[in-house]
């Protein structure tokens, strides 16, 4: 759909009400409007349909297999046990293949059909969670370091980044009245909305907190990134990052990933206010013309970062400070058990691309659901989609241990690190976008490059692997040490060299190959870096210093100063 459409779309929509009612009333089809198919994303929905069907189904002369992705606006991942509990029954009700933990914690129900959308969005805010503006040009749901070694700053960071969820949700009443029948009242359709305006953002907008030394949030594939700076163990504020971002066409040099550039630091009290700025200065300056060219890095780069900083300052009403120091030493997340600073422990759970189901390696589902029961802290999803077991007194460790290992979720305590660094997308068969397999793949191809690891004495090699199904990069694929972009149907494009903090991007080392020539490719390379490696040398810094891959600018670079 052309940007001008969606343009159309957004501002003729009565702050995103379009005819979703009559859409969804509408019995003849499975599907939405067209229009209301880009309105229901804002609610947090995707019209999507089963694409192993679609052949068997055109043959038959039968519309396709129509149904719905639901994502929850979970900030931080942060959920109670009875909101597992509760978004367990409605998976179980109302969607297929379980729940599934997303790359920005989020929880993704997939299938749910038409007519079923309605109970399972009032189920889920019964669960007093919701899914506004999940999905759609809005500010996504924003992520937090999951990670529980610096346990004294979480909770004043995830409070501060909840409320700045909140804070960008677009002000409309459509959602209560469309899901949870909310009467409508004068002024409803045209409401106030001082930060999105009536035409929201020319694309979407995702915002990470990361705590050093641990960037398990990607920070700088952020558009905006804030990073706590902790001075005597307390929280001073954080430096500000902005541009990143991971969605590239395949072929089109015009769209790249890009890491996030420092812009500066400020203290709690300032963040709402430049959030408010960035975002607004992108509503106002984002291209609206070219959706492929619509995202914040593309303005930085057409207008200049420091030109989008001085609109950001005044807008702000203040000059940001220089940055000050930090360092990251690894992006992904530990596994185990790790004690906080209050003597609660938190255990760091691994599940193969975040879906939880009961399946052939463990009743995954079920164990979460018996931990669920007895559990008394938090869950916290992170945004490589594993889970965090949070906040569990010394005495109950055994009891949620025996939980996990009857269940089969205590892979994390015998799986490689290549295995436990592995992310892979949703891709087919629900992704409209994908152009090879991601999450079904990852087991198999793991397997493959764990026997080759083997060989080469390196199975105990912490490399991360990231797997697309297509190029928009929803696993952050160009962050990976080792990492396959979708290209066709079991053809990908193999990147190397990306470093293990999150601070450079890859490159293309092979293009458009098969899995014989993926593990042909490695083969040798691994060998190269089994014999020749310094010692705690990561793979893809191997592969740099060697010159096997020209890193691009990361923001590595800038920092080393
Ligand atoms: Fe994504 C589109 C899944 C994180 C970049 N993403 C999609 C859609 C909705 C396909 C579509 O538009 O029809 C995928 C639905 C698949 C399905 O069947 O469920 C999809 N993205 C996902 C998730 C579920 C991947 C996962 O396996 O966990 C992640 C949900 C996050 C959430 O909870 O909000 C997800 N997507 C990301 C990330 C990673 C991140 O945000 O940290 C990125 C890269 C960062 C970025 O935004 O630059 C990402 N998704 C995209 C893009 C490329 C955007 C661009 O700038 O070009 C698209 C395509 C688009 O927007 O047109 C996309
Ligand atoms: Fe779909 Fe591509 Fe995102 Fe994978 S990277 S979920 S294939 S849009």
């Amino acid at each position: 759909m052309s940007a001008h459409s969606v343009e159309d779309i957004k501002a003729g929509s009565g702050r995103l009400r379009g005819t979703l009612l009559d859409s969804l009333a509408n019995p003849v089809t499975g599907a939405l409007a067209d229009a209301d198919q880009v309105l229901i994303k804002y609610h947090g929905s995707y019209q999507q349909d089963d694409r192993d069907l679609r052949d068997e189904r055109r043959l038959a002369k039968l519309e396709p297999d129509y149904s719905f992705m639901i994502r929850t606006r979970t900030p931080g991942g942060v959920v109670t046990p009875a909101q597992w509990l509760g978004l367990d029954a409605i998976a179980t009700t109302y969607a297929e293949r379980g729940l599934r933990i997303t790359t920005r914690q989020a929880f993704q129900l997939h299938g749910v059909i038409k007519g079923r959308l309605k109970p399972t969005m009032q189920a889920i805010n019964a669960q007093l969670m919701d899914t506004l503006a999940a999905c759609g040009d809005v500010n996504r749901n924003v992520a937090v370091a999951a990670n529980p070694h610096e346990s004294r700053v979480h909770a004043a960071v995830y409070a501060q980044a909840a409320a700045l969820s909140d804070h960008l949700l677009p002000n409309s009443r459509a959602y209560y009245e469309i899901w949870l029948d909310e009467e409508r009242v004068a002024g409803s359709g045209s409401e106030d909305d001082p930060i999105y305006g009536s035409a929201y953002l020319p694309r979407k907008f995702k915002i990470g907190f990361a705590i050093p030394p641990v960037n398990d949030v990607d920070v700088f594939a952020q558009d905006l990134g804030f990073i706590a700076v902790l001075e005597d163990g307390e929280l001073a504020g954080y430096n500000v990052s902005i541009g990143g971002g991971m969605g590239a066409s395949h072929g089109d040099p015009e769209t790249y990933p890009r890491l996030a550039d420092l812009i500066g630091f400020v203290t709690p009290g300032q963040v709402t206010a430049v959030a408010t700025a960035v975002v607004t200065a992108q509503r106002d300056f984002g291209n609206r013309e070219v959706r492929k060219r619509a995202r914040l890095k593309y303005t930085l780069d057409d207008r200049g970062l420091d030109w989008f900083k001085q609109q950001v300052e005044a807008r702000a009403g203040f000059t940001l400070s220089p940055a000050r120091p930090f360092a990251f030493d690894h992006s992904g997340d530990r596994f185990g058990w790790v004690e906080g600073h209050d003597g609660a422990w938190h255990l760091t759970l691994r599940l193969l691309s975040g879906r939880i189901l009961d399946g052939p390696d463990g009743a995954h589902l079920t164990g979460l659901r018996e931990i669920a029961k007895v559990h008394a802290g938090d869950f916290r999803l992170t945004p490589n989609q594993n889970l965090v077991i949070a906040s569990v007194p010394a005495a109950q460790r055994a009891s949620i241990d025996a939980l996990v290992d009857a269940h089969g979720l205590d892979g994390f305590r015998s799986a490689s690190p290549l295995r436990l660094k592995s992310i892979a997308c949703v891709a087919l068969p629900t992704c409209g976008l994908a152009m090879a397999e991601a999450e079904r793949y990852l087991p198999a191809i793991t397997a493959k490059i764990e026997s080759l690891l083997d060989a080469h004495g390196l199975i105990d090699a912490p490399i991360i692997l990231r797997i697309s199904g297509c190029p928009n990069g929803c696993s952050r694929p160009y962050l990976g040490e080792i990492a396959l972009v979708g290209k066709a149907p079991g053809r990908y494009n193999l990147m190397l060299g990306a470093d293990h903090r999150g601070q450079r991007l890859n490159a293309l080392y092979r293009e458009n190959i098969d899995e014989p020539q993926i593990l042909a490719a490695l083969d040798p390379l691994l060998a190269d870096y089994a014999a020749q490696r310094h010692p705690a040398e990561g793979f893809g810094d191997f592969l740099v210093r060697t010159g096997v891959v020209t890193p691009r600018i990361g923001i590595s670079l800038e920092l080393a100063s």
